[in-house]
């Protein structure tokens, strides 16, 4: 493809097998750079069932298998040649149509299935949701601290009734996805959703990534900081962005069996260079979570600034510019804030079995880690504290009880099933992280002291020693109080 951009560097390359945990976080996760990674699929199942052999050592899609394997009625397909506002034009149809279309289009064909020749990305695909017992793939050890799938798994992101409807329950029960492509199919300019991190694996094909540095992002945005430049490689108009001329990007070849992290607020596009099969998690923790807040506040201004001359008519103002926030941007304050509180419980939870008498080897690693998350935690809630949504007792009226619930009664969250099971995954992805990082240096021997939420050892005593932090919380600073009692007690 003929590259009009100025392309300043290339993305850096590094063998995923010989780097420690500790040095991904140092070199790559805190410092928000993009890194492509080797080494790390060999074991995975989708490699072996997904592909077929293709020229040398090349692998290629085996449609075949996915048609028979993975039927599903209802998947979600890009129309790579018409936009639609900021995204390409979306279509929904059974897996077959689209294998039948693809095939097609390969054959130069124009059947029904082929519709009009154009092409067709299958992006979205919720494919661990929908398969749960094939596991095509484990997460490699670096992508495991992931705060948005581990509370996906126990816990809907939205509990007001008017937001969690059906489609958006699909749509927002995770964010592990398998993305599908023929040669030529693309992803237009952007940056990902919630301002997450992704990770990328290709099975099978070859990708081009062009990268922008965050802090170019506005010379791709018009003067009014209103719509941005939908493809990299149009003629783009000096008129209406007149800063993109000035844009530098890194440039990236992602063969088969590499994975890219893509770092928070980065701004990319992305060419299938051959067919290709990816697979890519969208995650967020301790590091890039002021990137969610911010991104959620940025757009709240927007939201509430939109709405502004009606304020004096509405009856819950504040409610509304919160339902239209989550509408647009997947979560609003309340959503995030349950989902904090939650987080912060259960690195507390974690913290304190660490810190007890029978863990024969601290781990000071994992200790510096669960602190690290507390302390990023408590930070994103102070700025929550200064917003309107969580200042007056008026505003505080606009969080639906189902919201409030969620997170005031610590005593009530402790005992629920869907909480336990978010505590369990999280000491589940620490140990896990724990024991790749000591495995790495020596095999000092590690006795966990309780396992559990509600420990069965009757001398456990994390409930009452979370209720004396503090027995309520009733907005921001509340969990701030709580994290500051928690941090102090160590
Ligand atoms: O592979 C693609 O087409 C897009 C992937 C992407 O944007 C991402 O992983 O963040
Ligand atoms: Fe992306």
């Amino acid at each position: 493809m003929a590259c009009r951009v100025k392309v300043v560097g290339q993305v850096e390359r590094v063998d995923g097998e010989s780097l420690s945990y500790a040095e991904f976080v140092r070199r790559f996760m805190a410092p928000n750079r993009p890194v492509v990674l080797t080494g790390l699929t060999s074991s995975w199942r989708a490699r072996k069932d997904w592909t077929l052999s293709g020229s040398g050592d090349r692998r290629r899609p085996d449609l075949g298998f996915f048609a028979q394997n993975f039927p599903s009625p209802l998947v979600q397909v890009a129309d790579c040649s018409s936009r639609d506002l900021t995204d390409q034009k979306r279509l929904e149809m059974s897996m077959q149509e689209f294998i039948d279309h693809w095939v097609g289009g390969a054959h130069g064909a124009s059947s029904d299935g082929d519709r009009d020749g154009s092409l067709l990305y299958l992006k979205d695909w919720h494919f661990v949701k929908e398969y749960p017992d094939y596991i095509a793939y484990t997460t490699p050890t670096f992508f495991v601290d992931d705060w948005l799938n581990m509370y996906l798994d126990s816990h809907p992101i939205h509990r007001d009734s008017d937001i969690a409807n059906h489609k958006n329950e699909i749509n927002c029960s995770d964010y592990r996805f398998v993305y599908m492509g023929a040669k030529g199919t693309w992803t237009p300019l952007h940056a990902d959703v919630f301002r997450s991190y992704s990770w990328s694996a290709n099975v099978c094909g070859r990708k081009q990534w062009f990268f922008l540095l965050p802090s170019q992002s506005h010379c791709i945005f018009d003067r009014n900081m209103r719509s941005s430049v939908y493809n990299l490689h149009d003629d783009v108009s000096e008129k209406q962005f007149p800063e993109f001329s000035k844009t530098e990007w890194l440039e990236c070849i992602q063969e088969q069996n590499e994975i890219i992290f893509v770092p928070s607020g980065w701004y990319h596009q992305v060419h299938n260079l051959e067919d290709t099969i990816s697979i890519n998690h969208n995650w967020f923790n301790a590091y890039n979570l002021h990137w969610v807040w911010n991104l959620l506040y940025e757009d709240y201004k927007v939201a509430k600034e939109y709405i502004e001359d009606i304020r004096d008519i509405c009856d819950d103002f504040e409610g509304l510019c919160q339902r239209n926030l989550a509408a647009n941007t997947g979560m609003n304050f309340y959503d995030f804030f349950v989902f904090i509180v939650r987080f912060a419980l259960a690195n507390v939870i974690e913290l304190y079995h660490l810190q007890q008498p029978e863990v024969a080897t601290l781990s000071t690693e994992t200790a510096h880690h669960l602190v690290y998350n507390l302390t990023s935690i408590r930070s994103v809630a102070s700025k929550m504290t200064k917003t309107e949504a969580f200042t007056t007792e008026n505003h505080l009226c606009s969080i639906s009880e189902d919201n409030r619930s969620a997170f005031s009664n610590i005593k009530q969250i402790l005992e629920e099933e869907s909480f336990r099971r978010l505590s369990m995954t999280v000491s589940k992805a620490y140990d896990h992280i724990d024991s790749g990082q000591r495995s790495l240096k020596s095999s000092t021997s590690y006795l966990k002291g309780c396992s559990s939420v509600i420990c069965l050892k009757s001398d456990c005593n994390v409930v009452d020693h979370i209720t004396s932090l503090v027995d309520e919380v009733c907005g921001p600073e509340d969990l701030v109080r709580l994290i500051d009692r928690a941090l102090s007690d160590g």
